[in-house]
């Protein structure tokens, strides 16, 4: 460990650790379920961190939060009922409310002192709170959606943290058999879905439950993110039987004009990067190629 630096070592990612160098260290405390950390590094802005693992920073979160939400939203005709499980920090909340169709997005993160502190320290990111179709629900993700009832939600997200701690069960499939339920047919899921560098055994298992449970499409598409493991991230999206879905060719573009009134201009996402996102390396499309 390098005196005056962040380094994110985790069993998730053996033999090696992103450093950032620290400024300050603006936030410390103990959840009841995990560490959670805030600091200011000198290049990367405030970070946000759980259980010393980078949720996220000011300069990057735009390529992770902005993907995870547009490449659901735009891939389906007007979306009206949004569910995000987890995405405590408020970013995938400010990216759905870019969508004028949408009438009701519920949020359910497990962790209040996640809301608590990215509203304290991350005020641009946690801004989705404000948007009046939102309702927060503090509490398990896996217990709210077996009480949603059934064809509820035109779209799921789900911003979880790694699949170590309490975002476990969101990687299995009980967990998924419950998301495919609380969509209405032709309804969409999108879940962060780890890096094909690190964690192809995970994605693998990812891609088989979903491929039992959702019987439209699935397919992963991924996105830089320099200061996730590896630099970049993953995302697993399904479809529900119904109208077909079409991931990789977004009927729903976002109006650029829309987007510029809205609070917080787009930084990432477009429809030539979303089209792009489903483009596999061989080695990945070997192991998982798409249906
Ligand atoms: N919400 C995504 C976090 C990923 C951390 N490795």
């Amino acid at each position: 460990v390098i005196p005056g630096w962040f380094s994110e070592i985790s069993s998730m990612w053996p033999g090696e650790a992103h450093s950032l160098k620290v400024e300050k260290i603006l936030f410390q405390g103990k959840s009841e379920y995990q560490n959670v950390m805030v600091f200011q590094s000198s290049t990367y802005g405030k970070v946000l961190v759980l259980d010393g693992v980078i949720q996220l920073t000011e300069r990057d979160e735009c390529a992770y939060q902005e993907m995870i939400t547009h490449l659901p939203l735009c891939s389906i005709p007007n979306p009206k009922k949004v569910l995000v499980i987890g995405g405590g920090d408020g970013g995938v909340i400010r990216e759905v409310a870019h969508h004028s169709s949408v009438e009701k997005i519920d949020i359910c993160e497990i962790d209040k002192m996640v809301v608590d502190v990215s509203k304290q320290y991350f005020p641009d990111v946690a801004v989705g709170y404000d948007d009046p179709r939102v309702t927060l629900h503090i509490g398990d993700g896996v217990a709210f959606l077996k009480e949603v009832p059934e064809g509820t939600y035109d779209a799921v997200i789900v911003d979880s943290s790694d699949p170590i701690g309490p975002a476990q069960e969101l990687f299995e499939k009980p967990f998924f058999s419950s998301v495919a339920k609380a969509l209405r047919p032709g309804g969409v899921v999108c879940t962060q879905a780890e890096s094909i560098w690190l964690h192809m055994d995970i994605i693998e298992d990812i891609v088989a439950n979903c491929r039992q449970i959702f019987k439209g499409s699935v397919n992963y598409a991924w996105t830089t993110v320099p200061t996730y493991p590896s630099g970049m991230i993953g995302f697993m999206l399904c479809s529900t039987e119904g109208p077909p879905v079409d991931f990789k060719h977004p009927v729903n573009p976002i109006d650029e004009n829309e987007s510029q009134k809205s609070v917080r201009p787009l930084k990432f996402y477009n429809s030539e990067i979303h089209t792009a996102a489903f483009c596999l390396p061989s080695f990945a499309k070997r192991k998982i190629g798409s249906k």
